[in-house]
């Protein structure tokens, strides 16, 4: 097997996505700190492999991959022998539809709320906009909530793309200081994910760095 490098700070949520999936797969893998403090984006090495200087950034021997929804699922098809992304097609659409909400939907509101509420430093925070956005995130999750109602995760009976791709908003959901709607099935079900090591080892990292900083 060719040596799998991924590139990106760990506290980049898309980063984190990445890795919870390098690590449910058990795949050996080098992950080197880029973006943030770290800086090394506009290298042009990096550039060179990501046009677009952002994180993630995955080489697999000759191959690379930027965006972390296309990562995700390339190491799925490539290693995960159906575990993740069913091969059946009738399946294969349904994590893929509840993937695409959680990265078109669920993200944009939430990663607009966290820069809101957590990155902009409270002086310059606008309390109306962050709490519009809040209620938008409420009802997102509060969707979620339904769906997790009768099954495990959120596709069905296994874990899938749908639950990494919906699933690496959770810890700074339930960390954030602002007010959560009761969501009784999507907190077991992030219980669910808590128990499982990839989960804790990629997406509970804790966000200290990330308060008040509006420059990366
Ligand atoms: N849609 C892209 C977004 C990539 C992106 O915006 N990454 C951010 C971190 S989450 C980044 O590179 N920020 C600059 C930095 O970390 O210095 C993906 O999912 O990979």
């Amino acid at each position: 097997m060719a040596e799998i490098t991924l590139w990106g700070r760990l506290s980049s949520c898309n980063v984190q996505k990445a890795v919870w999936v390098l690590e449910e797969l058990g795949l050996p893998y080098r992950r080197i700190d880029a973006g943030g403090d770290f800086g090394g984006l506009d290298d042009p090495a990096y550039r060179a492999m990501n046009p677009h200087g952002k994180v993630p950034t995955l080489r697999d021997g000759d191959q690379v991959i930027w965006e972390s929804d296309a990562i995700i699922r390339y190491l799925a098809a490539r290693y995960g022998s159906g575990a993740l992304w069913p091969a059946d097609p009738t399946e294969r659409a349904r994590v893929d539809q509840w993937q695409a909400w959680a990265s078109t939907a669920l993200y944009p509101d939430w990663i607009k709320l966290f820069w809101m509420r957590v990155r902009t430093p409270e002086a310059q925070q606008d309390a109306e906009a962050i709490e519009a956005l809040r209620a938008r995130c409420a009802e997102r999750f509060t969707v979620l909530d339904r769906q997790l109602a009768g099954r495990p995760f959120v596709a069905g009976e296994a874990l899938s793309l749908a639950d990494i791709a919906a699933g690496t908003t959770l810890y700074r959901w339930f960390e954030m200081p602002i007010a959560r709607p009761e969501t009784p099935e999507v907190a077991a079900w992030y219980d669910r994910l808590r128990a499982r090591a990839p989960f804790r080892k990629a997406i509970c990292v804790p966000f200290d760095e990330l308060w008040a900083r509006l420059s990366f």
